[in-house]
């Protein structure tokens, strides 16, 4: 699936139905706003949506398939765009935010054949804008050319993906600033795949070694569908539709309040999950192959850097029967993964770099300079074992709950409870998997997901990076109301919490669209 991202002539092209009431003031205050700073209207607002991801966590940059979906809270950015002066040497960028008082108003100018600085070390909120526009700049110039010049911009952003929730809000505001700069310099269509891919790349300027399923869910979102992700061969996105279910299933985001700033956290936490993998293949490749073997070429879509566990199995079966290995399903080599790895790595308490060294016949300091230079990473061990087993039976079940959904065995039946139950039962593992395994849940949100368990929800989990952020629940359209009182009663009536945030921490959500321009007359 791909194609460009649709230009929407209605708020209902872009919202569900429920939530035009609250959407439609906020659009009219951002054209306002905007006409108040700049003195004129806006021509265009580029949106990009927040994410909640339904299952498979942790796995994108594995490149193992995702199936999350896009949530009604976006980035939007109004724009107008004007050549730059004759004669002049910079173009100019004037960029102010809704929320003006925790986001100041910045203006900068940038060489025309110049390059965008990013300050990562920095929380500075325009850097999500700047790494967009750098992204966006690379991909123009790479088409048209050298003697191309960019324009001046004035932007005014606003956006209600709460930050450091788990929820995206990063993905959208870069996707966003990277279409309204596409956009702005450039009026033939924005292909999906290439503003996604752009908006991966360009996110990784910021400090994270992110995968791709945010931006993915963010640009390729189809109203009322989830999205199902690919990333091997090559980036693949396409809806999936949720059957009709007795009782109806609705999706609850219940938000833990504890914030992971992945600015702070990052370097610790999630770099060293990414590094833990890719050390993870790397080491299963060298014990499970004899040295010498030549990879085939289609052996895997990362096969020199080894950040791809899909290699581990591919060079295992290519010694003896590399034509047989490949007619193993999906699952199948995924279920031999999970018996390999409970064969081969087997310390639990982890692997120093001195043992992982000495596996991969490298010396210490040449381990360090290949897996651990491009991101700041602090560890004396490295718990290869239990993130090796989560990825692999994470993304076994993405795989199973993607089958139940395409292959529902309950049509026309008065109660699909079975259906329903199955569905939340994997999205249980994966918060048992993440909490047990990967490491990245925390006490509150395993403690949101009992509440709502035991309220009537079918499957509890946490969503996104984790360490704090975003829950998701499937629960019963008739048990919504249960599920959020007793969290109300048993877990934020226990925090000291201001009124806004008892107010939107917990919300049923619809699967809105994804990226969209929409222009202004
Ligand atoms: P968050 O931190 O929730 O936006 C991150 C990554 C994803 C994915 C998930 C875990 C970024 C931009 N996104 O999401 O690619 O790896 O964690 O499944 O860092
Ligand atoms: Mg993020």
């Amino acid at each position: 699936m791909s194609g460009s991202v649709p230009v929407a002539k209605a708020l209902s092209d872009i919202y569900p139905l429920q939530a035009i009431a609250t959407e439609a003031p906020r659009w009219n205050k951002l054209v306002s706003r905007f006409n108040d700073v700049y003195g004129r209207l806006p021509v265009f607002v580029a949106r990009s949506p927040g994410r909640v991801n339904i299952i498979g966590e942790h796995i994108d940059y594995s490149l193992y398939s995702v199936l999350p979906m896009a949530i009604t809270a976006d980035a939007l950015i109004a724009v107008t765009a004007t050549p730059v002066k004759q004669g002049a040497s910079t173009f100019r960028i004037r960029i102010a935010n809704l929320q003006d008082s925790r986001f100041p108003a910045k203006d900068f100018e940038v060489p025309l054949d110049g390059d965008i600085d990013i300050d990562a070390t920095q929380f500075e909120w325009t850097n999500y804008f700047k790494s967009g526009l750098r992204g966006a700049l690379g991909l123009l110039r790479s088409k048209k050319g050298q003697e191309w010049t960019p324009c001046d911009m004035d932007i005014l952003m606003d956006g209600n993906v709460p930050v450091g929730g788990g929820l995206s809000s990063s993905a959208a505001f870069v996707s966003a600033s990277a279409l309204a700069v596409l956009t702005a310099n450039d009026h033939t269509p924005v292909d999906k795949k290439e503003l996604t891919e752009l908006a991966i790349v360009s996110e990784r300027a910021v400090g994270v070694n992110s995968g791709g399923m945010d931006q993915a869910a963010s640009v390729f979102s189809e109203q009322g569908s989830a999205l199902f992700v690919s990333f091997s061969p090559s980036l693949n996105a396409r809806p999936v539709k949720f059957p009709p279910t007795r009782p109806e299933l609705c999706f609850v985001i219940a938000q833990s309040f504890v914030t992971s700033n992945k600015q702070v956290t990052g370097p610790i936490h999630y770099n060293l999950r990414v590094v833990e993998v890719s050390l993870a293949a790397a080491y299963l490749n060298a014990v499970l192959n004899p040295p010498g073997i030549e990879l085939p070429e289609d052996a895997g879509p990362l096969k020199t850097s080894l950040q791809s566990f899909h290699d581990v199995f591919f060079v295992k079966q290519s010694g003896s029967d590399y034509a047989a290995a490949k007619t193993l399903s999906k699952e199948q080599e995924l279920e031999n993964l999970v018996t390999l790895t409970k064969e081969k790595l087997t310390q639990e308490q982890g692997y120093t770099k001195e043992e992982i060294a000495k596996v991969l016949n490298l010396s210490v300091e040449q381990l360090e300079k290949r897996f651990l230079s491009s991101f700041p990473i602090r560890a004396e061990r490295f718990k290869l074992r239990q993130r090796a087993l989560h990825v692999f039976t994470e993304a076994l079940r993405v795989i199973r709950f993607l089958t139940l959904l395409e292959r529902p065995l309950h049509t026309g039946a008065s109660d699909t409870s079975p259906f329903n139950i199955a569905l939340g039962a994997l999205m249980n593992e994966t918060q048992d998997s993440c909490r047990d395994f990967y490491e990245c849940s925390c006490p509150e949100i395993d403690q949101i997901c009992q509440i709502a368990r035991a309220a009537g929800a079918y499957g509890s989990r946490l969503t996104g990076a984790g360490w704090g952020g975003c829950s998701v629940h499937l629960v019963p359209a008739d048990k919504v109301s249960d599920v959020k009182s007793a969290l109300e009663k048993e877990y934020y009536a226990t925090k000291d919490l201001t009124e806004e945030q008892r107010a939107s921490a917990v919300v049923v959500s619809r699967p809105a669209g994804g990226s969209a321009l929409y222009y202004v007359e």
